[in-house]
């Protein structure tokens, strides 16, 4: 790890730590049932066999966790809404109950509309799913409005058209491949009716949580360098593009439903800034034939690219390549990409899997890739803050409690928080940036 002192970042850039409702809340009897509680329930689905009914207990130990959250010292904390529970009786009392005790914290509560805990019976396969999280949109941010300030629409909707329903490892557990689709189609157009719905209730700091990452080609070969622009255009540009140039990619607007040019109009909300959840890049080669085990996941052989290791990085314990300069590659190309069209960026997520309370690992993940991010500002990038992924260990949807993310460790027996060494190292970060420059 670099032990040389951390370049001061602007001033009133932004730093936080994130989580999301389905990974931390538990008390799931207080809540709708969402996709991820029917997919939990089959046998086979999460790897250790675990649900995320309790999960971190947060909804009954939240004052608890926001008093870490105000220890730690962070600006902002990034938390979702569940869409099931504030379709229950009594379901947005829990986020009054959690804003009210983040302001009187000091914390500014930032949270995330849909972080795919889609409440039951409702499909991103149909149009109609779009225009009823608006509703919802409108139902949550008038309740929260007069103390949230920025707004998260939607987290990811990348992995969670790829995993959830083009390959099945995620709810809803469909295995659409090129079909999922209209999946990804609906959740853009249901960002954008949420944009126009927060818009209608006064909201004025708007952004996504999209998952992006560079993508390598596997060699200079003319088939390695085709799949992965192929790749590359299903992670990053299917998503980025119509956010931010009121287009898809060429060849992809014909395989949507609807009247895509109408949506794309509505896609492409003018945006407050934009969210960046950054882990690793890619490497990816032409297709090999066979099935591909990577990052704990197997990919099917008929998928027109195949992901490869990359070589000669240390791993998290989730296999993850750790390749910090791949944040500065990402957002220098993201500026150039989108020249004129790209917000203020936010990274919405940054973070990495190990083990043990003396997390050395995960120091210098963290290390490496603030650093990494500075240089991206250096470059000329307008990068407006930065959130760890995650404040807590919680439940890692298909991996269930095996992978642990936080800057807290949490015994699922007990359910105790003890904050880890990153936490005493973030927190000593943060205190670092808000010292007056000497001379
Ligand atoms: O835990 C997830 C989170 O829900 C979405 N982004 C990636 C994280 C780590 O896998």
């Amino acid at each position: 790890m670099a032990t040389d002192a951390m370049p001061r970042f602007p001033d009133g850039f932004l730093w936080g730590v994130s989580t999301s409702a389905h990974q931390i809340e538990g008390a799931a009897a207080l809540r709708g049932p969402s996709v991820w509680d029917a997919f939990t329930a089959e046998p086979g689905r999460v790897r250790d066999g675990s649900t995320a009914a309790v999960a971190c207990d947060h909804y009954h130990r939240y004052r608890e966790d926001v008093a870490l959250l105000a220890d730690l010292g962070v600006d902002a904390y990034r938390f979702s809404v569940s869409w099931p529970r504030v379709g229950s009786p009594g379901g947005l009392d829990f986020y009054d109950r959690l804003v009210d005790e983040l302001c009187a914290a000091g914390v500014r509560p930032v949270p995330t509309l849909f972080h795919w805990d889609l409440p039951a019976g409702l499909d991103w396969l149909e149009r109609d799913t779009a225009a009823r999280f608006a509703q919802y949109v409108s139902a949550v941010a008038g309740r929260l409005g007069d103390r949230v300030g920025k707004w998260i629409t939607l987290n990811e909707p990348a992995e969670h058209t790829l995993l959830g329903h083009a390959l099945g490892i995620h709810a809803p557990g469909r295995e659409l491949l090129f079909d999922a689709l209209p999946a990804a189609h609906h959740q853009l157009l249901a960002h954008g009716l949420a944009v126009r719905a927060l818009r209608a209730e006064g909201a004025t700091d708007i952004g996504i949580a999209n998952s992006h990452g560079p993508t390598w080609p596997a060699s200079n070969a003319p088939a390695d360098r085709e799949a992965a622009d192929f790749y590359d255009l299903l992670l990053n540009r299917l998503f980025a593009d119509p956010l931010l140039t009121g287009r898809y990619p060429e060849g992809v607007g014909e395989l949507m439903p609807g009247d895509v040019a109408a949506d794309l109009e509505v896609i492409a909300e003018p945006l407050d800034w934009y969210g960046v959840n950054y882990y690793a890049p890619t490497r990816v080669g032409a297709p090999q034939g066979a099935e591909i085990e990577f990052g704990g996941v197997t990919l099917p052989a008929e998928l027109p690219f195949s992901v490869r290791e990359i070589e000669g990085r240390p791993r998290t314990d989730f296999g993850w390549p750790v390749v910090p300069e791949g944040l500065t590659e990402l957002l220098t190309g993201f500026r150039e990409r989108y020249a004129g069209r790209l917000p203020p960026v936010v990274i919405t997520e940054n973070g990495c899997s190990y083990e043990g309370l003396d997390d050395q690992d995960r120091i210098a993940y963290l290390d490496g890739h603030v650093r990494a991010l500075h240089r991206a500002v250096e470059a000329g990038v307008d990068v407006r803050g930065y959130f760890v992924w995650s404040l807590l260990d919680n439940f890692e949807w298909a991996e269930g409690y095996a992978r642990r993310f936080g800057l807290v460790h949490v015994d699922f027996e007990t359910l105790a928080r003890t904050p880890k060494a990153s936490y005493g190292w973030f927190r000593e970060l943060l205190a670092e940036q808000r010292r007056a420059p000497v001379g």
